[in-house]
């Protein structure tokens, strides 16, 4: 999708008008060495997926929703992936790493 058309659909939304349908796009976000997410917070739009890509040699990370129940990557080990997790329901979602707690956060923004 083009820069212009993102414009247009989010002012399609902004407007109160039904968003013009879009395909579904896939999103990663990387765990990196220093205990951290990359990007932290990512948007998306309901019906994207992401997959959290384990980028650090020393350490299992997941990415567990704050809620514990919305998603759950369960362990990923060093230099592997997680299956994709789809969003449906538009929302902002704190999730956080369940081996590192506060250490490593991080948010999904999820627009309709
Ligand atoms: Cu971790």
């Amino acid at each position: 999708m083009s820069i212009y058309m993102e414009i247009q659909a989010r002012q399609v939304v902004m407007d109160g008008w039904i968003m013009p349908s879009v395909s579904p796009r896939h999103f990663e976000v990387r765990m990196v060495g220093g205990n951290s997410f990359d990007p932290q917070s990512i948007e998306i739009h309901a019906g994207d997926t992401i997959t959290w890509i384990n980028n650090d040699e020393n350490s299992v990370h997941t990415a567990t929703s704050n809620d514990g129940t919305t998603f759950d990557t369960k362990n990923v080990a060093s230099l592997a992936y997680s299956k994709r997790i789809k969003f449906t329901t538009a929302g902002t979602i704190d999730y956080h790493c369940e081996i590192h707690k506060i250490m490593m956060t991080g948010k999904v923004v999820v627009m309709p």
